[in-house]
């Protein structure tokens, strides 16, 4: 693409002879002017090195692409072929700045309030740890993850595809507390669960804590959870206890959660009542929109992403259903002219992990367009376009997951 053309140059314009000179010698803020004057709003300001911060700096910086003090994404090549993803390449992603890390200097002393039940009462992770315990693998993943391509320009965070990974949860089921309480209250249609968070000052409490309620569906394989990935649960994602709610969209997983309530009706915190909800674009978020609960059928390609030698090319990514188990994942080299099946790799935890999966492709010099497409057991498939929606949520067209290949 050449500016030159463009450009209202004055008189004094260093850049009259050369504009490309110009734009070196100015550095990318130069650039950034150049595009503005052909009437693009610049995205953002030059790129600066940024490091992690402080509560996530045990993480491995070379994976991650660093949104924000609060947002951290897992590259799309740093997924690899595993199974489970390592917790220091995990995404990070908090509403509230995170509590300090002495929260869990003395796990099994930190209290969860269990309430909406026959028999209320506070427990500790010490005690919970005595009522029963079980591991499930599922995929935790932001409800905006794919945002980056809705071309409306959601706001948010620009997640592309890594904000999301697939992790071992080992805690107490919830239905095994729930049961030694003596079951949940008449009525009860939600589990509702609060962020340990400490709310800043001056700000209306409903408006800031992180308080989600899921539909009692979820009560069978929901679970509170004390290690992630076999090891203690960090404060990074949600330790000394975190609410895991298997196949369900991020903001459900309640991280440092200090109380589990079973209600009537949902919370009116305002990441409930008009937070993470699907409606059009330019419309406002209320209680009556679907809210982001179950996750659906998805995968993308994580390797190769740019360029692959002429011959045969492995072909690699990661799929999940959400709550339901995979069937399959096809993938075309050819922008989805053509399909081939691909190959489940490595073990299957269950319907609620990603399976990563392979397939051997012979390609030709020149430019391919790679993209899968996964099947869930209840047919589902996923489309092949995008549901525009205000905040961005939920894409999982296989189209604009694709990735553009160079072969020699
Ligand atoms: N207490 C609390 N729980 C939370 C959040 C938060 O900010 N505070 N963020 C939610 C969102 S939006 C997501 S996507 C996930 C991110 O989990 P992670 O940081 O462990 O990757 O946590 C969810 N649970
Ligand atoms: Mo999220």
């Amino acid at each position: 693409m050449t500016l030159t053309p463009h450009i209202q140059r004055g008189p004094n314009d260093p850049g009259l002879e050369n504009p490309d000179r110009r734009r070196l010698l100015l550095g990318s803020a130069g650039a950034m002017a150049a595009v503005s004057v052909l009437g693009f709003t610049p995205l953002a300001k030059a790129e600066e090195p940024k490091s992690l911060p402080d509560f996530a700096a045990w993480k491995e910086r070379n994976a991650l692409i660093i949104h924000s003090a609060n947002t951290m994404e897992t590259e799309r090549g740093a997924i690899g072929s595993g199974v489970v993803t390592p917790s220091d390449r995990l995404f990070v992603r908090n509403n509230l700045p995170a509590p300090p890390e002495q929260i869990a200097a003395d796990p099994d002393a930190w209290e969860v309030r269990i309430e909406g039940v026959k028999n209320p009462k506070t427990l500790t992770v010490g005690e919970l740890k005595q009522m029963g315990i079980t591991t499930v693998a599922s995929v935790l993943q932001c409800s905006g993850n794919g945002r980056a391509f809705f071309p409306h320009g959601a706001s948010g965070t620009q997640w592309s595809v890594g904000a999301a990974g697939c992790v071992l949860w080992t805690g107490v089921p919830l239905k095994d507390v729930v049961d030694a309480l003596g079951g949940p209250a008449e009525g009860a249609r939600y589990i509702t669960g609060t962020g340990g968070e400490t709310l800043p000052d001056g700000l209306d409490p409903k408006t800031v804590i992180v308080e989600r309620s899921v539909p009692t569906r979820a009560m069978d394989s929901a679970l509170l959870a004390w290690e992630m990935n076999d090891e203690p649960l960090p404060v990074t994602h949600g330790g000394p206890l975190r609410m895991v709610v298997p196949g369900y969209y991020g903001v459900n997983n309640v991280k440092y959660v200090k109380n589990v309530a079973f209600t009537e009706s949902q919370t009116d915190a305002k990441i409930q009542a008009s937070g993470y909800r699907i409606r059009d674009v330019g419309v406002s978020g209320a209680p009556d929109q679907p809210s982001m609960w179950e996750m659906n059928v998805k995968s993308w390609v994580t390797a190769p992403l740019q360029r692959g030698r002429k011959g045969r090319n492995m072909i690699y990514g990661v799929a999940f259903g959400g709550t339901v188990a995979l069937d399959k994942v096809e993938v075309s080299v050819d922008g989805g002219e053509s399909w081939k099946q691909a190959r489940f790799l490595g073990p299957d935890l269950g319907p609620y992990a990603w399976r990563p999966f392979v397939l051997a492709a012979d390609l030709d010099a020149g430019e391919h367009r790679i993209v899968s497409r996964a099947t869930d057991a209840e047919g589902n498939t996923q489309p092949e376009g995008r549901t525009d929606n205000e905040r961005g949520y939920g894409h999982n067209g296989w189209k604009d997951h694709g990735v553009t290949v160079a072969v020699s």
